[in-house]
């Protein structure tokens, strides 16, 4: 691949399959931004805005916000780090949303995360979040210190009501029936990369083997 002094990386996988996870690590390592799409809906429910108000009932229950909203909303998000390196994460998540993405953001770099089914059911149920922040934490993986509360900023801790086992179900087969394509449009562009693993720990040693010689990262 050719280097390039901006680079437009996305970050494919199921609902907690460790997106969020990965990317903080990527964001920290390589000194880019991370635009999480599910961070910034959360974080427009939680000030009760005109676009948290009419997306709410879509992420609590786990169903997809309507790719028209989605489109005008992520292609304004990246407008304002058009001149930065990026990372997404949650869009594109349907076959419509990476054509129009492709159309005013061509990405050079996907990575795709391969976590088995039985393990993503097993995690959500510890999740808890800094919502402000985004800052995801797991009770045996990633323990706050503080049980309940954000090491950064000591604020409390919550779950997130799509994470409920129901829901969970739910976002796991609109993902299988709905997003898994999105795989197959970038595999077809060339710029698709498999990372496999049962952890976040085991997946990272193979993202930064990917990523280093593409960061130019000694
Ligand atoms: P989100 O927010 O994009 P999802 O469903 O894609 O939601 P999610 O749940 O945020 O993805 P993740 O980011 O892939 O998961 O995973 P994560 O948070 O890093 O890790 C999951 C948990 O496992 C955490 O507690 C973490 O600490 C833990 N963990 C990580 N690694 C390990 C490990 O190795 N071991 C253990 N034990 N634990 C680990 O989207 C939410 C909703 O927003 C809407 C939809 O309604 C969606 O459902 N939305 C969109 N709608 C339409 N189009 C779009 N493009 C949309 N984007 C968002
Ligand atoms: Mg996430």
């Amino acid at each position: 691949m050719t280097v390039q002094k901006i680079l437009k990386a996305l970050i494919l996988g199921a609902p907690a399959s460790g997106k969020g996870t990965i990317s903080s690590r990527i964001v920290k390592r390589y000194n880019i931004e991370h635009v999480s799409s599910g961070d910034k809906l959360r974080d427009h429910i939680q000030k009760q805005t005109e676009l948290g108000k009419e997306v709410k009932s879509y992420l609590s229950q786990g169903k997809l916000v309507p790719d028209d909203v989605m489109i005008k909303f992520m292609v304004s998000e990246l407008k304002k780090v058009q001149d930065k390196s990026w990372l997404l994460d949650g869009f594109p998540r349907t076959v419509a949303q990476a054509q129009a993405i492709w159309k005013v953001e061509p990405v050079n770099i996907v990575l795709n995360l391969n976590v088995p089914f039985e393990v993503i059911i097993d995690r959500v149920k510890n999740r808890w979040v800094h919502l402000p922040s985004g800052r995801v934490y797991n009770i045996g993986f990633n323990t706050p210190k503080v049980m309940g509360k954000d090491d950064v900023t000591g604020e409390n801790l919550t779950q997130r009501p799509d994470d409920k086992p129901e829901v969970v179900q739910k976002r796991l087969e609109i993902y299988e029936s709905i997003t898994r394509p999105v795989i197959d449009f970038y595999k077809e562009k060339g710029i698709l990369t498999h990372f496999e693993g049962r952890t976040s720990d085991e997946i990272w040693p193979k993202v930064i083997a990917h990523l280093d010689p593409i960061f130019e990262k000694k």
